[in-house]
C-alpha cells in the first residue's frame, strides 16, 4: 500500500468568486433551497434573527462604510479581535467585498500577544468587542495604529459596525465589488490565520478564498453520499435545523464548519459569544439546537455536568467533536445524554483548511476513537520513522494532499518548506489507518500541544519562562488532563543563586514555582498558563547537538502525574 485515497470529489467548484461572494450571492448544486423563514444567524440572549437579505445589505453597508470612512482597500488587512457576535461574518464578507484579508484573532489574548499578530499581519483595522477594547487599543497604540482604527461590534467606540452600516447604507457606493479572475481565488488571500504548526511561535498562515470554498463543497459532497442512504430523519444537516455557534469564530473549525458549512447547508446558526456551560444548555432548549459542533472539553461537561439531568436533549440530532482526540469511553456515555444524536469526530488543521477526515454516517456513530475516513478529494499517505510508507494499521506520520490546502506561512520560507513538502502537507500527527479506512490519531509527532482544542507551543512557553530571573534552562511538555485534553507543565533548570536561596530556606522553592507560574500567566493567554505546574530538574536532557530530548521529560512528566 502506498497512498491511501478519499472519493473523489465531483462536484464543481468555483474558482473566480471571493467567499463572499460564493456564500451570499452565488448558487451551487450541492446546496440545498433554505425555507425562506429560517434565519441564518439567531443572537443567542436576545433571539434576533437575521436572514439572508439582511447579511447581504449590512454586508454592503459596512464595505461601503469602511470604504468610506477608512479608506479599506484590495489587500488591506483587517483584524477581528471580537468574541461571537452576529456581525462577524458581516464583518468578514464585508472585508472580502473590498478585497481586503482578514485575521481573526483570540479575544482573550493579552496585549503583547495581540501586538504581535497586528505586527506580522500589518493590520490596517480592528473590529473588537468593549469586551476586548482596552487590550485592542493597546495593542493598536504600540503598533503605531491610531485609536479611531479600533472599532467595535458593539456601542462602546467612538465608530461602531452598525454606525458604519448604516452610514454605508445611506451612502452612494464609494467601492466597487470585483469579480475575480478565473483561477483568481486559488490565490488571492482571503485569510491569515495564525497557528504554530509543527514548532515554535504561531505563524500566519495564508489561506486562499479557493480553500474555505473547496472544503465547503467537500463537506457537502460527503454529506450527499451519506444521505444516500439515510432515511430524511437521519440526514445529517438539513435547512431549517438549528446549529450551535459556540465554537469560536476565530478558529479555522468554527470559521469554516461553524459559519460557512452551516450556512451553506441551510441551517440557522445561534451565535453563542462566551461558552458557559449551564447556560448553553439553556441555549439548546431555548432555540431547538439539534446540532452541536463542539471540542471534547465541552463533551466532557455533557458527559459529567450534574445540570445536564434537568435538561430535556432529545432534540439533538448531531454532535461533532474535532480539535483533538475524543475518547470511545466518553462517547459511550455521551449516547446515554443525546439518546437522538448521530455522535462522531472530524479531524482536520488550520493548513489544510480544515476538514481532512469525517466521520461517516452509514451508521448512527462513528467508529469508536476515529477521526474519520478521508474526505472527498484528500489523498493521504503514511510515513514510518524510516521514511518508507505503511501500510494498513501501521503508524506513522499523516501527509496529506488537500484541494483546500493552505498557501503556505506569510514571510517564513523555511517553515513552508518544513510543512508543505512537494504538495504534501506534513500533518505531523502519528496515525494509523484501518482497513476499512478509519483514520486514527495515536500520538502527536509534532511539539504542539492541544488545551481545550486550542494549540499551546512548548518552545513559545519556553522562550517566555526563560524570562524568568530564576530560571537558566527549560522544557515545556503536555501533561494529560481529563477535561482540557493536555496542560502544559514545565521542567526548569534553576540558576545558581536561585539554589543557594532554596538550600537556606526550602520554602523558597514552591515561592520560586509561584513566581514562575505567575510570570507566564502575566505574559499568555489563560490556557496557556502552566496549569500542569513546575517542576526543578539539574539539567534538560538533549542530544549531542543541543536538541532538546522532550520525549524524555514528556515520559518522567506522565511518571510524576501518575497516582
Ligand atoms: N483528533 C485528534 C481529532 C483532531 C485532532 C484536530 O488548531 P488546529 O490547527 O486545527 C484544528 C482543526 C480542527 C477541525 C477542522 C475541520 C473539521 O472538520 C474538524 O472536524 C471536527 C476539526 O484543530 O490544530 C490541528 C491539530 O489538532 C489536532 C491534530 O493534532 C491537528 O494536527 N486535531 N482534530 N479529531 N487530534
Amino acid at each position: 500500500m502506498s497512498e491511501f485515497y478519499g472519493p473523489s470529489l465531483e462536484a464543481s467548484v468555483p474558482d473566480d468568486l471571493t467567499l463572499a461572494q460564493f456564500i451570499l450571492d452565488s448558487s451551487h448544486p450541492l446546496r440545498p433551497i433554505r425555507p425562506s423563514h429560517a434565519p441564518w444567524f439567531i443572537e443567542d440572549t436576545g433571539g434576533r434573527g437575521v436572514g439572508h437579505e439582511e447579511i447581504r445589505a449590512r454586508t454592503y453597508g459596512l464595505a461601503n462604510g469602511l470604504s468610506l470612512r477608512f479608506r479599506i482597500k484590495e489587500n488591506d488587512l483587517v483584524v477581528i479581535f471580537s468574541p461571537n457576535h452576529i456581525d462577524y461574518p458581516v464583518a468578514v464578507w464585508a472585508t472580502h467585498r473590498l478585497g481586503g484579508v482578514v485575521s481573526c484573532a483570540n479575544p482573550a489574548n493579552n496585549t503583547n500577544e495581540l501586538l504581535y499578530q497586528l505586527k506580522v499581519a500589518h493590520a490596517s483595522l480592528i473590529i473588537t468587542h468593549s469586551s476586548s477594547l482596552h487590550t485592542a487599543l493597546g495593542a493598536a497604540q504600540a503598533a503605531g495604529l491610531p485609536s479611531e482604527r479600533v472599532i467595535t461590534f458593539d456601542e462602546s467606540s467612538q465608530v461602531s459596525v452598525d454606525s458604519l452600516i448604516q452610514q454605508g447604507l445611506r451612502s452612494e457606493p464609494y467601492f466597487v465589488e470585483r469579480r475575480l479572475q478565473k483561477g483568481e481565488a486559488k490565490t488571492k488571500v482571503a485569510f491569515l490565520s495564525f497557528s504554530s504548526g509543527t514548532t515554535g511561535k504561531p505563524k500566519a498562515v495564508a489561506i486562499s478564498h479557493f480553500a474555505p470554498i473547496v472544503n465547503v463543497i467537500q463537506m457537502a459532497e460527503h454529506q450527499k453520499v451519506n444521505q444516500n442512504y439515510a432515511p430524511w430523519e437521519e440526514q445529517r444537516f438539513r435547512p431549517g435545523d438549528v446549529a450551535a455557534g459556540a465554537l469560536p469564530f476565530f478558529h479555522i473549525y468554527g470559521m469554516v464548519l461553524g459559519i460557512h458549512f452551516m450556512t451553506f447547508c441551510g441551517l440557522s446558526v445561534v451565535v453563542i459569544p462566551k461558552f458557559n456551560f449551564t447556560e448553553f444548555l439553556e441555549s439548546i432548549v431555548r432555540h431547538h439546537i439539534s446540532h452541536l459542533l463542539l471540542v471534547p472539553p465541552q463533551i466532557v461537561l455533557l458527559c459529567k455536568h450534574p445540570a445536564v439531568k434537568n435538561y430535556n436533549l432529545n432534540g439533538v440530532r448531531h454532535l461533532l467533536s474535532g480539535a483533538a482526540p475524543l475518547s470511545a469511553s466518553l462517547v459511550d456515555q455521551l449516547v446515554k445524554v443525546l439518546p437522538n444524536a448521530q455522535i462522531g469526530q472530524g479531524y482536520g488543521m488550520t493548513e489544510s483548511v480544515a476538514t481532512i477526515a469525517m466521520f461517516s454516517v452509514d451508521e448512527k456513530l462513528g467508529v469508536p476513537g476515529s477521526a474519520g475516513r478521508l474526505v472527498h478529494g484528500v489523498v493521504a499517505k503514511v510515513v514510518k520513522d524510516d521514511g518508507t510508507l505503511a501500510g494498513f494499521n501501521e503508524p506513522g506520520e499523516l501527509q496529506v494532499k488537500v484541494p483546500s490546502v493552505a498557501l503556505g506561512y506569510l514571510n517564513n520560507e523555511q517553515a513552508t518548506k518544513e510543512t508543505f513538502v512537494n504538495g504534501w502537507l506534513r500533518t505531523g500527527d502519528e496515525v494509523v489507518i484501518r482497513e476499512d479506512h478509519e483514520v486514527f490519531v495515536v500520538d502527536r509527532l509534532k511539539e504542539i500541544m492541544k488545551v481545550k482544542g486550542f494549540q499551546v507551543a512548548p518552545a513559545e512557553l519556553e522562550g517566555c519562562i526563560l524570562e524568568h530571573p530564576d530560571v537558566s534552562d527549560t522544557c515545556v511538555v503536555p501533561i494529560s488532563d481529563s477535561y482540557s485534553g493536555e496542560l502544559p507543565m514545565a521542567f526548569a533548570v534553576l540558576h545558581p543563586n536561585a539554589v543557594k536561596r532554596i538550600a537556606l530556606d526550602p520554602a523558597e522553592a514552591e515561592r520560586i514555582k509561584g513566581s514562575i507560574i505567575k510570570h507566564v500567566a502575566d505574559n499568555k493567554v489563560a490556557y496557556k498558563h502552566l496549569a500542569g505546574g513546575v517542576e526543578f530538574v539539574d539539567v534538560i536532557p538533549k542530544n549531542p547537538s543541543g536538541k532538546l530530548l522532550r520525549r524524555v521529560l514528556r515520559d518522567r512528566a506522565r511518571d510524576l502525574v501518575r497516582p
